[in-house]
């Protein structure tokens, strides 16, 4: 398999640029570091140029204040902890059924989330835990879905593969490959419609690419000019298959024919940021445009797939090396000195602790009651109830 092509992205190594001001002292502490100081901007260079389709691409330089390296890497490592837990209680029985762990993809949901606000929507695949966190969700919040309570994002009724949080634009979490796609460029529609000057971003992998209703959805997003972002998370795995096995062409920035796209290194967290702002402006003004995010998925497909038979170790722990998202942004943390290398470890072992409060949090919490198994299937007073096998309303037939 195409070990090279994966590593070839990251052959070049961030240059930095450093305006107006030389980089803090290092003695400052972490909590000064963290209360940030926002008149200092960095710029810095993405690991590698865009890669544009029909569009010129943005520039590689990248604003960031040491506020904002400092909370990218809090957030990816919050998720990081978050996917490692839930693997141990998935392997503990405590979480059931599919489950999609996102390790590996972090810089996606922060670099998207550093250039949009809460006004955007958001809509993704079943691997979507992490998606809910960058829209604010809380961890208990997530671990309460996953194990199936009542305290959950979704009430425990929807599980790991369909996260809501619909009052910060996050449209979910869907099991059939593609079909959010369609269903966010509807939620564009709807912008457009109330003129809102917001945007959608719709998630899908490198296997979804392959998918004709995405086709479908994109004609008639650029014929009515959509305010839609196709983002294609291309981790180069399906379900057990590699891209090459499965993509004629694996250029998915460029599988949009007539919509323009751009490339993008998709473990890098500043280069997604870029990314994003750029796109959203596009779509604001033309229409919709499709962002091919180069990134890997550490964890196999789901828990059910050990995700190492068709792919091999090496190849894992090669990228881990390479291209980690949260390395590459602890590298630049040390390098301008905003903080210590034990200030980042202390960051990281108050997150673990922030983690197991809520995995004892959420398992306190009850269930589902049996009564609520017919609600929330649809929207009251539109004409579609739910009835039992007798006709009569849900509400009749159960205890
Ligand atoms: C319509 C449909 N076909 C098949 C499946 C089974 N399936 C679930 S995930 C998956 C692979 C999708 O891979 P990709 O789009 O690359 O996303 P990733 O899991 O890598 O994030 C398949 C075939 C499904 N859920 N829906
Ligand atoms: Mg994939």
């Amino acid at each position: 398999m195409a070990v090279s092509r994966l590593a070839s992205s990251t052959s070049t190594v961030s240059k930095l640029l450093l305006r107006p001001l030389s980089a803090p002292p290092f003695s400052r502490s972490f909590s000064e570091a963290a209360a940030g100081d926002d008149q200092t901007v960095l710029t810095i260079e993405t690991s590698v140029p865009f890669t544009g389709h029909k569009i010129d691409p943005p520039s590689r330089s990248v604003e960031a204040t040491p506020k904002e390296l400092f909370s990218f890497f809090r957030d990816m490592a919050v998720m990081r902890r978050m996917e490692i837990a839930a693997d141990s209680l998935y392997k503990a029985k405590l979480i059931r059924g599919f489950c999609h762990l996102y390790d590996g993809q972090e810089a996606v949901a922060v670099g998207m989330e550093a250039a949009i606000t809460k006004r955007d929507c958001i809509i993704t695949a079943y691997r979507d835990h992490c998606i809910f966190l960058g829209r604010g969700g809380k961890l208990v919040e997530a671990f309460s879905e996953l194990m199936g309570r009542r305290t959950g994002c979704s009430k425990g009724k929807g599980g790991s593969m369909h996260f809501y949080k619909k009052e910060a634009g996050f449209y979910g979490g869907h099991g059939i490959v593609g079909a959010q796609v369609p269903l966010g460029c509807g939620l564009a529609f709807a912008q457009k419609y109330s003129k809102d000057e917001t945007v959608t971003f719709a998630l899908y992998g490198d296997g979804a690419a392959n998918q004709g209703q995405l086709f479908e959805a994109l004609n008639i997003s650029a014929l009515w000019d959509l305010p839609v972002i196709l983002v294609c998370e291309n981790n180069h795995y399906g379900m057990g298959t590699a891209e090459w096995r499965a993509s004629k062409s694996p250029a998915y920035y460029k599988r949009g024919d007539y919509v323009p796209g751009l490339k993008v290194d998709g473990m890098d967290v500043l280069a997604v940021k870029q990314a994003c702002k750029f796109a959203k402006e596009h779509a604001l003004k033309n229409g919709p445009i499709i962002l091919e995010m180069d990134t890997y998925r550490y964890h196999g497909h789901s828990m059910s797939d050990p995700g190492s038979t068709y792919r091999t170790r090496d190849e894992i722990s090669g990228i881990r090396q390479e291209r980690d998202p949260i390395e590459r942004v602890r590298k630049l943390i040390l390098t301008h000195e905003i903080a210590s290398a034990s200030e980042l470890k202390d960051i990281e072992k108050e997150i673990r602790k922030k983690v197991d409060e809520a995995i004892a949090q959420a398992k306190e919490s009850p269930m589902p009651d049996p009564s609520e198994i017919f609600s929330d299937v649809y929207v009251k007073g539109y004409g579609t109830e739910v009835f039992g096998a007798d006709r009569k309303e849900v509400k009749a037939v159960l205890p």
